[in-house]
C-alpha cells in the first residue's frame, strides 16, 4: 500500500472547506510524514491519519457579557478536544478578535505533536474566543472570562482537559477563570496551569516558553559549534513568549535588535538594554499600553506598521502570531544574512518561507518542538499540582533544559539527512510516532 499524500490532503482540504489555517498545518506534518510512512506501513492501517485529522470532540458556545456601559455583548467560545491518544487533552485559551474554529484547529492539531515530544502525558486541545481583550477593563475581561467559564467548567477537568493561557490569556486571565472554575465546582484542583506562585502555580511557567525557545536554538547552533554569544537578534511580539525569549538571549550574550506589537517594531541597533525590556514587562502586562511607548520613553527607533524581517541580524525569532513571516520576508531574511531561526509563536513561518528557508539551507525550527517549553512546564505544574509540592525555579529550569535538549535530540535523530538537520521533518516524525503507536495499541475508539 503505497501513501498518496496528495490525495489524503486534497480529501482533508475538501471536508474543511473555509479552514485555511487547519489545512496548512495537516499539509505541513502529512508531507514531512510522507516518506516515514511508506516505509513503516503499519501507520497506514486502520486510518489511523484520517481519525488524527478529526477532533474528539468540538465544543462550541455562546459568551454572554455586561460592558461597563451595561450593554450586553455577545462572544462565540471553544474548546477543540482533538487527541487524547496520549494523556488528557491540554493546551491554551486564546481570547483575540481572529479566533475561528480554523484557527483553533490548526492550535489543536499542532498542540497533539507538540505535546507527544515533551515525553510527558498530554493530549492535544486549543481554546479560545473572538473576544478582544484590547482596550477591555479588568472589570470587563473577568465579567467575560466568567462567562466563558461557567460553559466551559462542564468539559474539563484535571484528567479531562487542563487549558492555559495563550495570545491575550495570560495571569490575570487564568486568575479570573480559576476563581470560576472553583466556585461552580468547589473543586481546587490542577485543571488550569499558567496560576499563580500563590494558588497552585509553578516556577518558571511564565518564563517557560520564551526561556525554552532560546534553550532550543542554543541546542541547534551547539550541533553547529555555534552560540548565541555575540549575534544580533530579531524578535517580533512583546507579549509572554517574546519577553522571556529576549531575557534568555540577553543573559547569553546575544543582542536583540528588535521587538514588536501589531502596530509597530522598536529596533535598536546596539541591542535592547535590560531597562528597556522591563519598561516592555511593565508596558505590556501591567498598563496593557503599545511598543511605541517604549520607542517614546527611551529615544528608540520605531518603524510604524511594519515586521522586523527586513533589519539585518543573525538570529530570528517570530514570537508573535501565524504567518507573520511571508515568502518574500524569508527572502529578505536570507539576503540580510539571518542564519537561524527558531520559530516561538506557532505556525509563524507559511510554508513558501520555511521552502526558503530549506532551499537556502537556514537552519529552521517549527514551533511544535521549539515553543514546547510552555506546555512542558504546565505538564510540570499538573505534576507538582497531584503531588502538592512545588520545585524551585532551579529544578523547574533544569527540568525544562533536559526536555528541550530531549526535543531537539529526537529531531535530530528523526531528521538529519546528510549531515544536515531537518528539524520539521524530525519534529513530525518523532511527535507523530508516539501518538499513532498508542492510538493502534488502545483500539477502534
Ligand atoms: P501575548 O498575547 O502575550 O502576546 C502576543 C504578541 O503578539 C503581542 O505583542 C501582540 O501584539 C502580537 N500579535 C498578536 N496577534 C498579532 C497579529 N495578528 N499581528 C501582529 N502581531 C500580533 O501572546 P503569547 O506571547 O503568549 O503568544 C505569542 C505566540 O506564541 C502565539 O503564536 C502563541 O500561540 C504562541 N505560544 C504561546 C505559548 C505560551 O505559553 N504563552 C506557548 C507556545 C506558543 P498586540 O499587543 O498588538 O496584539
Ligand atoms: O501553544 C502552546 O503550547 C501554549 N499556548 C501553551 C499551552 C499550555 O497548555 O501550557
Amino acid at each position: 500500500m503505497k501513501f498518496d499524500a496528495k490525495a489524503f490532503l486534497m480529501a482533508v482540504s475538501q471536508k474543511n472547506t473555509n479552514e485555511s489555517e487547519f489545512v496548512q498545518a495537516v499539509e505541513e506534518v502529512i508531507l514531512s510524514l510522507e516518506g516515514y510512512l511508506n516505509d513503516n506501513p503499519v501507520y497506514l492501517q486502520d486510518k489511523i491519519l484520517e481519525r488524527l485529522v478529526e477532533p474528539e470532540r468540538v465544543i462550541m458556545f455562546r459568551v454572554p457579557w455586561v460592558d461597563d456601559g451595561g450593554n450586553v455583548q455577545v462572544n462565540r467560545g471553544f474548546r477543540v478536544q482533538f487527541n487524547s491518544a496520549i494523556g488528557p487533552y491540554k493546551g491554551g485559551l486564546r481570547f483575540h478578535p481572529t479566533v475561528n474554529l480554523s484557527i483553533l484547529k490548526f492550535l489543536g492539531f499542532e498542540q497533539i505533536f507538540k505535546n507527544s515530544l515533551t515525553g510527558l502525558s498530554l493530549g492535544g486541545g486549543k481554546g479560545g474566543s473572538d473576544f478582544d481583550p484590547r482596550g477591555k477593563t479588568d472589570a470587563e475581561v473577568m465579567r467575560f472570562s466568567q462567562s466563558f467559564m461557567s460553559e466551559l467548567y462542564r468539559h474539563i477537568g484535571p484528567n479531562i482537559d487542563v487549558p492555559a493561557g495563550d495570545i491575550g490569556v495570560g495571569s490575570r486571565e487564568i486568575g479570573y477563570l480559576f476563581g470560576q472554575y472553583k466556585k461552580l465546582t468547589k473543586d481546587f484542583s490542577g485543571t488550569l496551569t499558567g496560576k499563580g506562585l500563590g494558588w497552585g502555580g509553578s516556577n518558571i511557567r511564565t518564563e517557560a516558553t520564551g526561556y525554552g525557545v532560546v534553550y532550543f536554538a542554543e541546542e541547534m547552533l551547539k550541533r553547529v559549534n555555534q552560540s548565541l554569544n555575540g549575534k544580533s537578534i530579531l524578535i517580533s511580539g512583546s507579549g509572554n513568549v517574546a519577553q522571556f525569549a529576549a531575557e534568555k538571549v540577553m543573559q547569553l550574550g546575544g543582542k536583540v535588535l528588535t521587538m514588536s506589537d501589531s502596530d509597530g517594531v522598536i529596533y535598536a541597533k546596539e541591542g535592547l538594554s535590560e531597562d528597556v525590556l522591563t519598561h516592555v514587562k511593565q508596558i505590556k502586562n501591567l498598563d496593557r499600553g503599545r511598543i511605541k511607548e517604549v520607542a517614546e520613553k527611551y529615544g528608540i527607533e520605531y518603524l510604524v506598521g511594519n515586521n522586523p524581517w527586513m533589519i539585518k541580524a543573525d538570529v530570528a525569532l517570530p514570537c508573535a502570531t501565524q504567518n507573520e513571516i511571508s515568502g518574500a520576508d524569508a527572502r529578505g531574511m536570507v539576503s540580510n544574512g539571518v542564519g537561524l531561526v527558531v520559530e516561538g509563536a506557532n505556525m509563524p513561518s507559511t510554508p513558501e518561507a520555511i521552502e526558503v528557508f530549506k532551499e537556502n539551507k537556514i537552519l529552521f525550527a517549527p514551533g511544535k518542538a521549539s515553543n514546547a517549553g510552555g506546555v512542558a512546564v504546565s505538564g510540570l505544574e499538573m505534576s507538582q499540582n497531584s503531588v502538592r509540592l512545588s520545585w524551585s525555579r532551579d529544578e523547574v529550569d533544569e527540568k525544562l533544559k533536559i526536555i528541550m535538549k530531549g526535543i531537539h535530540d529526537q529531531a535530530v535523530k528523526y531528521g538529519a539527512q546528510d549531515g544536515r538537520v531537518d528539524y520539521v521533518v524530525g519534529a513530525n516524525i518523532a511527535g507523530f510516532k508516539r501518538v499513532a503507536d498508542s492510538i493502534l495499541a488502545q483500539g477502534l475508539v
